[in-house]
């Protein structure tokens, strides 16, 4: 096959509306093979708002075992089945059979504390057949290997790296792993989800994902909203079939049923769709993650209100950042204040972009509000490029066909297995400047570490492939505001190089960072990184 590093047109942004017309015409019809779409469901046929939102339990140690490092000191140990179930994601669809984790998906939310570590035993319990198709033109999803397999990664926690989640490190039904989450980090948002190399995108939208809290003293003097007034919102995208199942999107071609990206109509937020929240006309904080494969998120309130920004991926910004839209990439976490006290009666509808989601019914009157939206946070203070030892210059490169069909997506055109080529040295600091080839923006994913977002600048993408060389076109642009905290997920976006100061703190070993769009990471948009040793 030929390829060619061209830059994506709308032709292919535009695939089904390409298939459908191909469907058409009859003389395309008989050349193509027939798209394996089943009957989808149309979601604007139901009725909204008649769900009220689940909220994810939290998870229940099971005893204590002794830490692996060090013997004499006992932490708490949980052990969460992943399992096939069936669950209601709207009051008048069937049951949609779904993976999860402890029987629910989201699986439940733990609530942990800084330097209180903690051991999971992920188990295996699926059965043995995979929900979804599986492309065994992937690397690493071949098909002697496995169809179910499983490894469960916390993304933005530093830990060491054989509990990190390594996505070869899989394991099959009846196995089962226990990892060691040290806490050693501030307060953050973290999440859990599957990792399995070539399968991940399909292993994540059967629903194995969860969140994770992590606490400490100085969020803890904020006098945040918490407790039943602290909701955690993890939204994604789904398609469902007819029957209510999962609808996962194939291509064309049975051989390669792989797709460049999935964006679904349905968003589940909590596992429903539409649901809605009761609430009391007073402060909530809501801990909103984006679980999505592929969509990108931009959330506002039907009333206009501005949502208090407080913290980014890793943590607490600065000082509370007054947002109108929350704009979330796959994997990036926004912690928000909102504010119901005026609109005491009302009802007030998350939306994404323009459409509804989900419906907040405010009370007419509620018990004394006490919490308070703090005028600044915690520091974050900004890392100094003076203690910057490399500098990596890295490439975001989608690999098309002659018709401008993606084949695959890379990070500086290597693949997964190749040589490692990334080593900082431990307690180092480094810049990433990702330089971005491709007409999309890719959310991309240090795992181990948390850092700081230097700039966006444009440059010339023709002369950078014709020289190898950056010749930038636009100005520099610092991150805005609301993401100019700690963050463990970058928006790349296209023809920008978006640089990064990164400390490699923690541990040393074999980590991974890749792009957070699932279909893109399965399809070699992932590579390993070692840190090594001074
Ligand atoms: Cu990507």
């Amino acid at each position: 096959m030929t390829l060619s590093f061209t830059r994506r047109t709308f032709l292919h942004r535009g695939g089904l509306a390409a298939m459908a017309a191909a469907l058409r015409s009859p003389s395309h019809a008989a050349q193509k093979p027939i798209p394996r779409f089943r009957t989808e469901l149309n979601i604007a046929t139901l009725a909204q708002f008649v769900d009220p939102l689940p909220i994810p339990e939290i998870a229940k140690a099971s005893g204590f075992r002794p830490s692996p490092a060090d013997a004499s000191v006992k932490l708490p140990y949980f052990r969460i089945p992943m399992q096939q179930f069936e669950t209601k994601v709207h009051r008048d669809l069937k049951p949609t059979r779904m993976w999860g984790f402890g029987g629910t998906s989201p699986g439940p939310t733990f609530e942990t504390r800084r330097g209180q570590g903690l051991l999971v035993e992920w188990a295996n319990e699926l059965p043995n057949t995979h929900l979804l198709t599986i492309d065994h033109s992937l690397h690493g999803a071949e098909s002697d290997k496995p169809d179910v397999r499983t490894v469960v990664h916390l993304h933005g926690a530093k830990v060491p790296p054989e509990s990190d989640g390594y996505p070869e490190n899989w394991f099959v039904p009846g196995k089962s792993v226990v990892y060691h989450y040290p806490n050693r980090q501030d307060a953050a948002m973290l999440w859990y989800h599957d990792h399995a190399l070539g399968i991940n995108r399909l292993n994540v939208f059967a629903g194995l994902l969860g969140a994770f809290f992590l606490r400490d003293e100085v969020e803890d003097a904020l006098e945040l909203p918490r407790n039943k007034y602290e909701i955690p919102l993890a939204i994604y995208d789904r398609a469902f079939d007819l029957d209510g199942q999962l609808n996962y999107p194939v291509s064309a071609d049975p051989k390669k049923p792989w797709t460049p990206e999935v964006f679904c109509d349905a968003v589940l937020i909590n596992g429903k769709l539409f649901p809605y929240l009761e609430v009391e006309p007073r402060k909530y904080r809501f801990r909103i993650l984006n679980g999505a494969n592929a969509r990108f998120f931009h959330l506002t309130l039907s009333n206009n209100q501005v949502f208090q920004q407080i913290g980014t991926d890793q943590g607490l910004l600065p000082a509370p950042v007054p947002v109108t839209r929350v704009s979330l990439a796959p994997a990036e976490r926004a912690d928000v204040i909102v504010d119901f006290s005026g609109s005491r009666g009302e009802k007030v509808i998350l939306k994404n972009d323009y459409l509804n989601i989900m419906q907040f019914r405010v009370a007419a009157s509620g018990t004394n509000d006490t919490s308070v939206i703090p005028k600044t946070l915690r520091p974050v203070p900004k890392i100094p490029e003076s203690a910057v030892v490399k500098t990596r210059a890295l490439s975001l490169v989608e690999v098309d066909d002659l018709i401008q069909r993606p084949v695959v997506m890379l990070l500086n055109n290597t693949h997964w297995n190749m040589p490692v080529s990334e080593s900082p040295v431990l307690d180092s600091t480094e810049i990433w400047e990702l330089a971005n080839t491709t007409d999309d923006a890719h959310p991309i994913h240090l795992h181990l570490v948390r850092f700081q977002i230097l700039d966006r600048r444009s440059f010339d993408v023709s002369e950078y492939w014709m020289k190898n060389h950056v010749k930038f076109t636009g100005p520099v642009i610092p991150p805005e505001p609301a993401e100019a905290g700690w963050k463990d997920t970058v928006r790349a976006d296209p023809g920008m190089v978006t640089r990064i100061i990164v400390r490699f703190e923690g541990y040393t070993g074999r980590y991974v960072w890749h792009c957070h769009i699932l279909e893109h990471e399965d399809n070699e948009m992932m590579r390993p990184f070692e840190v090594v040793a001074k």
